[in-house]
Order: structure tokens, then sequence, then C-alpha cells
């Protein structure tokens, strides 16, 4: 099984890069040097994908060599009602509503006990703002999965639930994410970031918590000592410098705290939202593009995520050849993107990822959340 690029003569892929008028930056990337501003714009707008890709691929290579990572996991939404109506969200529902669900913390343990028969490593736990759903609701949620499973690794709230969280729980910021520990928390996805400008946000999520509470809020859980993951939902309004934009925020982060252990960029999927009048889903050039400006500009990001439901499993497969090396999980039963219209299945089984992963030549690599465990699938590959 051969490797992306394996047979580029190192040179003819440099001329390639050169004549994508990509030269300088490749020799940054080369040296191990930080990207500008002004690169990340050059690599969104460079009309060669192919060279861009290449560049990302080097520096994935560098880092994780033939391995490309997923895990087992399940998803659980535990309510659609939310007190916001952002523009872009089909799965937001207002109380009475005949598709509006909240979850009862027993019904949550329920969920997670129906796969006690599947090797599930990880919960991933993201919902509405419940307009009044109390504090100890998000610690009860937490307690039902680990009483269903002790051994689950609980991976739950954006840092929209975990603001209203240290809103609404009449508690100091420590109290709750000692709280939020005892009760099983391991890690928090990388949900809700949208595009950290104030343009967009004013425009697609303006009631929901802005660029610099995001990254305030992201700040106080890593210094209590959680690890975290940072999304970018891309495809709708915004434009190549703000996605630019957002990208250098999560780095400058990143150098302060260090908790996040990967980006994740989400493709926009319009279908019932009030974004709809868009129409675009997002192609696989601009998924591509994406995956590989990220891998390119997060240099203190140790992985970049193919979201394989956002991105589709076809696109997913491809990222890892153009700068992803993780391509998520089995998921099981997903709400955000299928409201929203994905022709994507609800879940792909441990057989399934693997083989996206090989056929495209790389080494299958079964992960926990937070990558300090992890099994090659197939060793005789790894050492091809
Ligand atoms: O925060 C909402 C996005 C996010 C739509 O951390 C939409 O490992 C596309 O954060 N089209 C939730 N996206 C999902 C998420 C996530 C997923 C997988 C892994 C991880 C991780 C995190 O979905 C929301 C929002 O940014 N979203 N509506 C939509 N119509």
């Amino acid at each position: 099984m051969s490797f992306a690029y394996e047979h580029l003569d190192p040179e003819l892929a440099d001329r390639l890069i050169a004549r994508a008028g990509l030269d300088q930056i490749r020799a940054k990337v080369d040296a191990g040097e930080r990207l500008a501003f002004d690169d990340g714009l050059r690599l969104y707008q460079c009309p060669d994908l192919a060279a861009v890709g290449l560049l990302a691929h080097r520096v994935r290579t560098r880092r994780h060599g033939r391995k490309a990572y997923f895990n087992v996991n399940q998803h659980v939404n535990y309510t659609n009602i939310c007190i916001y109506s952002c523009k872009f969200c089909a799965f937001a529902a207002k109380e009475g509503e005949e598709r509006a669900y909240l979850m009862t913390p027993r019904i949550v343990e329920e969920k997670v006990r129906e796969h006690l028969h599947e090797p599930v490593d990880e919960v991933h736990m993201v919902a509405g703002i419940h307009p009044t759903m109390p504090y100890e609701y998000y610690l009860d949620v937490v307690r039902a999965a680990k009483r269903a499973r002790p051994d689950i690794h609980v991976k739950a709230f954006t840092m929209v639930e975990i603001d209203h969280m240290l809103k609404v729980s009449g508690k100091s910021e420590d109290e709750v994410f000692a709280d939020l520990r005892a009760a099983g928390l391991g890690s928090c996805p990388g949900g809700g970031a949208e595009v950290l400008t104030d343009r967009v946000h004013k425009a697609v999520f303006r009631e929901k918590i802005g660029p610099q509470q995001w990254l305030d809020t992201a700040r106080k859980v890593q210094r209590h000592g959680f690890q975290m993951n940072a999304t970018m939902l891309y495809g709708h309004i915004e434009r190549d410098a703000e996605r630019v934009e957002h990208l250098v925020k999560l780095r400058d982060l990143q150098d302060e705290c260090g908790g996040f252990m990967a980006y994740i960029p989400l493709a926009f999927w319009p279908y019932h939202t009030d974004l709809e009048h868009y129409g675009h889903v997002t192609t696989g050039w601009t998924d591509l593009r994406n995956i590989a400006v990220g891998r390119l500009m997060l240099d203190n990001f140790p992985t970049v995520k193919a979201y394989w439901i956002m991105l589709t499993p076809a696109s997913a497969q491809v990222a890892l050849a153009f700068g992803a090396n993780d391509i998520d999980g089995t998921v099981t039963e997903e709400k955000i993107t299928h409201d929203a219209g994905t022709d994507a299945p609800m879940r792909l089984t441990q057989d399934e990822l693997i083989h996206l992963i090989r056929e495209a030549g790389f080494v299958p690599v079964r992960r926990n959340t937070t990558y300090d465990r992890e099994t090659v699938v197939d060793s005789a590959l790894a050492q091809a």
C-alpha cells in the first residue's frame, strides 16, 4: 500500500509548490517557522489546491507519519430546546414545538447502557441551552453517563454551555469546575466557536456568546486543567480573512494555555436553517482547503480532525492526505448535522473507519479521547 505523494520526487514537489507561488511559505514550513496572517490568506486564495495540500501533508507527516486516528464513541444530544436562535442551526427548537425534546438524566443513562456490548471509550454530549434546567441538571447528565459506564470518558459541554453554567450556578468558577470534575467530566468538545469575528457573530449568532467570551471561557476551562477541542464553522457568510483571524486567535490561545487537543473545521449544512437561501453545501474543494490551511496555520495544535459526519466519509478520507490526521469516531446517533440535511450516515462501524483509513494508504490507530492511549490496528502496515 503506498502512502500519499510517496512516489513524488521531493524536488518536483518543491517545484510544483513554487509554481503555485508558495515558495516563501514552503521555506517557512520546511524551517518550522510560524506562518503569518498574510500567509494564511494566501493559502486560502491560492488556486492550486494540490500545492496547498502537499504542504499540509508535509507538516502532517512530520508530526504523525502514516498514522490516522479514530475512536469508538457515542454522541448524546440531550436536548434540542435552546434559548438561542442562531441562523446556521436547524437543530434548536423552542419549548412546546412538536420536535422539541429533553432527555432526563435517566434517559442519558439508558442511551449509554444501550451500547454496553460495544467497546465505546467516549461519550460526546452537546445540546441546546435549555431555558429552565438548573445547574444540577448538567452535573446529573455527566453522572448518569458515568453511572452507566464508569470507565467511559465524558467529553461534554461547549464553551456556550460552560459559560451558561458559570452564570446560573451561583457558584465561583473554582467551584463549578470542581463540581464538573467530581461529576466525571473528562474534557470539552470544540463547538460553539463558529467564526471568531465580530462581524460573523453579529450577523449569524448574535444572541449567543461572541468571540471574546468563547476565548475567555476556553481559557478558564484550560486553566482549570481540562483539555478541549476547537472548531470553526465554515461555508456560510465568512470571508477568507475571517477564517484566518479565527485560526490566529486559536493559535494565540494555544500558545498561552496549551490545552487544545484538536482543531476541527466543521462544514456548514444549510438545510432547514435561516441561511438555507445561501443554497450551497460545501464542496470537497472548500473542505480540503479548510483542513489544509488549518494544518499549516495551527503549528501548535497536535491534531487536525476531519469529522466525517459533516465532511461526509468521502471528503474526510481524502482530507487525510490534505493535513488531517484524525477522522473522529463511530458516533452512532447524531442530530445537529442530520437536522440540517447531511446525507452522511449516523454511524460508521470500526471496520468502516479502518477501511477508509487503510484504503487511503494510512495506518489506522484507535485512540482514546485525549490521545494518550493508542492501538495500531494493523502493525504489519505500520512497518511497511
Ligand atoms: O457548535 C450547528 C455546529 C457544532 C450546524 O470536539 C453546525 O471532538 C454544520 O462541536 N451545519 C457541534 N455544523 C458539533 C461539534 C463537534 C463535532 C464533532 C466533534 C467535536 C469535538 C465537536 O456543530 C456546533 C456548531 O458549531 N453546527 N449547526 C450546521 N447547520
